[in-house]
């Protein structure tokens, strides 16, 4: 059941993959770790709470620039069946993000940097009076170990973070679509609650995933602060259920992988 690009995952994630000699490599490298650094701290002051519903709580921290929100959002969740592999696996590979991500039109691949590693374009729907938006973004996945248990389950982290300069592949089309500046992060590690003298395979029912996800979207052009505020605090949990429910719908009838 495992795609070509899932399989090639597997193994260099398991093996010290080559270093691509990408120019974004380095920073996407090191803004992948800042992000899940960021990602793991808890929330104190500056966070609001704004949604909460079972082990989903979402935060916002507040900002303007010049009228322009400039918010940043933090959910935490917890959702059984799932491993954190299957959780990440699903939001970085391109094949299963219609299945999710209820803002899109359009999505394009516009470079594979490697097989952890892809430039995207998207186009999102439109929001009513403001004019369309569009991003280009990298996205990359890798497994991290846990530091603070180096012999438990590992800690999977998918990126996406805007081009700070426009891609030959995906101009600006000023105009038709406003460009839209986003910073994402999704940081997954499966609890294990199998005994470890159990031989069995391991269960769906014995396996939970810890979510943690970070999001910084920068519309662009210019929106009212209420009408930015109203469609995200909209938008977040629907992503959160969609995503979370997608991937265990997607997971069930298969075999767990971590
Ligand atoms: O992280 C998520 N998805 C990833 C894969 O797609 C990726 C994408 C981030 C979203 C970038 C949004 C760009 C502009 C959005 C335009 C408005 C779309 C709303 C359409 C509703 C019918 O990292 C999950 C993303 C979850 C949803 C994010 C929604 C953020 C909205 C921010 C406020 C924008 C107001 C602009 C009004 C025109």
């Amino acid at each position: 059941s495992q795609t070509d690009d899932e399989r090639a995952l597997s193994d260099s994630s398991t093996e010290a993959s080559a270093v691509p000699s990408h120019p974004l490599w380095p920073d996407i490298e090191r803004i992948t770790l800042e992000q899940l650094t960021f990602a793991q701290q808890g929330v104190g002051e500056g966070w609001e709470i704004f949604e909460q519903d079972g082990e989903m709580k979402l935060y916002k921290r507040e900002k303007e620039v010049n009228g322009l929100v400039q918010d940043t959002l933090k959910a935490v969740h917890v959702v059984k069946g799932v491993t954190g592999f299957e959780m990440a696996n699903c939001f970085f590979q391109p094949e299963y993000r219609f299945g999710w991500e209820t803002t899109l039109e359009e999505m394009k691949i516009i470079e594979k940097v490697s097989d952890d590693a892809i430039l995207f374009h998207q186009i999102h729907k439109r929001v009513w009076p403001a004019s369309q938006r569009d991003a280009v973004f990298w996205s990359h996945i890798r497994q991290i170990p846990d530091s603070e248990n180096p012999d438990g389950e590992p800690i999977w982290v998918v990126c996406n973070k805007s081009l700070a300069k426009d891609h030959p592949a995906a101009p600006d089309k000023k105009g038709k679509y406003t460009r839209a500046f986003l910073t994402a992060v999704i940081v997954c590690q499966t609890i294990i609650t199998k005994h470890p003298n159990d031989e069995d395979e391991l269960s769906r029912a014995e396996v939970t995933c810890k979510i943690s996800y970070c999001s910084h979207v920068d519309p662009g052009g210019w929106v009212p602060a209420a009408a930015t505020r109203a469609v995200y605090k909209r938008e977040y949990p629907k992503f959160l259920r969609k995503f979370t429910s997608y991937v265990i719908d997607e997971c069930q009838d298969k075999p767990v992988r971590t």
